[in-house]
């Protein structure tokens, strides 16, 4: 039997049975009448379902979102809709129809009006309105940007000594004078030729960088020289360096970078920038730049990847050191900037970092008391058994001495361990030569290797800055030991043609203090001797000092200088020298900054309230007595 196909309600059709369908026609009649009955009751409901529709749903026309004239056509009362178009009813659907065409009719005539408006205005209006919305937006996105948040206020540690430091001597005043003058030399050259590079190539008169920046242009060397601009008063060229930081120093670069030098150059000199000068923009530059250096640290040790791409944030050492190693100097260096961070920021991370580095050195064996080159940051084991306080190892001990001053004298651990490292320094590394010259050798499996590098001479620096506060009142030892140190590095330049050191010098077979190899001879405008000289002037006054630090200037006046700035030269002992045609950022950042400060007076950042990092940024000493850095223990006195 087939049965009987209700078509949809139309209207139009009242269902019927197809022809010879069936042969019973009472049951035809039956099934007709019963058919009828329920195509009734479902009229009526649908027409109750309609008047309820239209009297009591809200009316959606008044929730729009959005403004076009379709919306109505979608979304307003749709079941009058759909009723209209099923059941044609036509009262409903003109109401409906009419009201739709109102509603377009007013959008398009608004719309007509707008467009009026527009072609009014003239071009310039035009544009600045665009200008306007695109300024909003803009604004809109930086609101929404994920820039540094604002630092919490913390005491400004007592900033004293920016002062002029003029000397009072004419003579005197006129040496700094030309220092001034040499570090306006090397700033403008860079201006000119390599504004925004890392470095200078004084020679072809272009930029220049090197792997320890990565492939980035980061401005080095502004960032480098700032606080140097600063001291000296140059306050344009400060200027045009600080508006070089703010608009264009931006850190999310895909680049991997020395944790190190990044570390002691741009947050040391950012650091010093803040402190010196108090404005706020170094300090952000600083802590952004710290944030991205942080995933160095994850380390299953965590002492640092010597190397951090500053975007992935992923981190390896160089390939030269022994075993897959950190470098001593290179992890052992960073707990002056990273201190002074969380005393500014509040985050204990930072300080928590280098403290986790000082206790692991700590609980390790140490051959002879003497701490090797390398350490594992996998296991956690010493690589090669190589002690230096010249390149690898340096700084290192600088800082354990430096970590104690700045702390205003409480961190007396960080004193104990510098102690107790010169201690077997000295007992192990220091000799004196035949000639009677002092000299810091390097050990090597178990040998000492009579060299002394250029930059082992800082230590001399060292020793007279460590020796008020030395064990067993050594305190004049340590300070004969620096002049002992300074004299030897001294007769380094003395005995070249150029009056330059080189960059190591032996003390061996009849050699004192001279280069032998090729590779050794070149002076790069380092900063070490110069250094030595200065602190040494500070604690004794003796113008000797002052006489030394003269001679270098006209040293590397007569010989560094060339019409595009400054450069290294590859052969201190050739009279006809050839240039390396780079100038370091550590020659504005260090060497011409402390020639200044020797020819200053010691009222211009006294020692007692500034502690200058290894690239010779000064940080302001922190009273740490008063202050809980957040992660760290109450400090004890
Ligand atoms: C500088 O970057 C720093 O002084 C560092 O500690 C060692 N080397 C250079 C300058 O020679």
């Amino acid at each position: 039997m087939t049965t009987p196909a209700l078509l949809p309600l139309s209207g139009r059709r009242i269902p019927t049975l197809s022809p010879g369908a069936s042969s019973f026609p009472h049951h035809r009649a039956t099934l007709r009448l019963s058919e009828k009955f329920i195509l009734l009751l479902i009229l009526s409901a649908f027409i109750t379902l309609c008047f309820g529709a239209f009297f009591f749903l809200p009316d959606n026309s008044k929730h729009k979102r959005f403004d076009l004239g379709l919306e109505d056509l979608f979304h307003s009362r749709p079941i009058i809709k759909l009723i209209c178009k099923a059941y044609l009813i036509p009262s409903s659907c003109r109401e409906e129809e009419e009201s739709l065409r109102d509603k377009i009719r007013a959008d398009h005539e608004r719309a007509l009006q707008e467009a009026k408006e527009k072609l009014r205005k003239s071009r310039e209006e035009l544009k600045a309105e665009i200008q306007t919305e695109k300024n909003k937006v803009m604004e809109d996105l930086k609101k929404k940007d994920v820039g540094p948040k604002p630092l919490p206020p913390v005491p400004m540690p007592k900033v004293v000594g920016v002062s002029d430091g003029e000397p009072p001597e004419p003579d005197v005043k006129e040496k700094r004078d030309k220092i001034r003058e040499m570090m306006k030399h090397a700033w403008d050259s860079y201006r000119q030729y390599g504004w925004g590079h890392n470095e200078l190539k004084p020679i072809a008169k272009k930029g220049h960088s090197t792997n320890i920046f990565g492939n980035s242009q980061l401005g080095a060397t502004i960032v480098d020289a700032v606080d140097t601009l600063y001291i000296m008063g140059l306050h344009e060229e400060f200027k045009d360096g600080q508006e070089w930081i703010e608009q264009n120093l931006d850190f999310s670069v895909n680049a991997e970078v020395s944790v190190f030098e990044v570390n002691i150059r741009f947050i040391g000199g950012l650091l010093a920038a803040y402190y010196l000068s108090g404005q706020e923009v170094f300090k952000l530059k600083a802590v952004q730049l710290a944030e991205k250096l942080l995933p160095a640290f994850n380390t299953p040790t965590g002492i640092p990847w010597a190397m951090v791409n500053l975007k992935s944030g992923v981190g390896r050492n160089w390939g030269w050191a022994s075993a897959g190693s950190s470098i001593l100097a290179e992890f052992g260096t960073l707990h002056m900037e990273f201190v002074h961070l969380t005393y500014l920021t509040g985050n204990p991370a930072y300080y928590q970092k280098v403290m986790h580095i000082r206790k692991l050195l700590a609980k390790m064996d140490r051959p002879n008391g003497l701490y090797p080159n390398y350490l594992n940051p996998r296991t956690g084991r010493w690589g090669q058994h190589h002690t230096s306080v010249g390149g690898l190892g340096d700084s290192f001990y600088e800082y354990l001495l430096k970590a104690w001053l700045m702390s205003d004298k409480t961190d007396t651990e960080a004193r104990k361990t510098y102690d107790d490292a010169i201690e077997a320094i000295e007992r192990h590394l220091v000799r004196k030569s035949n000639g009677g010259l002092t000299f810091i050798g390097e050990w090597k499996n178990g040998h000492l290797e009579r060299k002394m590098g250029h930059l082992a001479c800082f230590a001399g620096g060292m020793f007279a800055l460590g020796a008020d506060g030395s064990p067993d009142d050594k305190a004049g030892h340590y300070l004969q030991l620096g002049a002992e140190i300074a004299h030897t590095c001294h007769e380094s330049y003395d005995r070249t043609v150029l009056k330059l050191g080189p960059e190591a010098f032996k003390f061996d077979s009849g050699l004192e203090a001279v280069a032998v190899r090729q590779n050794e001879k070149y002076y790069i405008l380092r900063p070490e001797v110069i250094e030595t000289y200065w602190y040494m002037w500070r604690f004794t006054h003796d113008p000797k000092y002052r006489q030394w630090g003269w001679e270098a200037v006209q040293a590397i006046d007569k010989y560094c200088r060339v019409s595009g700035g400054f450069s290294g030269v590859k052969d201190v002992y050739s009279s006809n020298p050839t240039y390396d045609d780079v100038q370091q950022s550590f020659f504005l950042a260090e060497t011409l900054k402390y020639l200044y400060l020797l020819f200053s007076s010691d009222d211009l950042l006294p020692l007692e309230n500034w502690v200058f990092n290894t690239e010779a940024h000064p940080l302001p000493v922190l009273h740490l007595g008063n202050i809980t850095l957040p992660g760290s223990e109450p400090a004890q006195r």
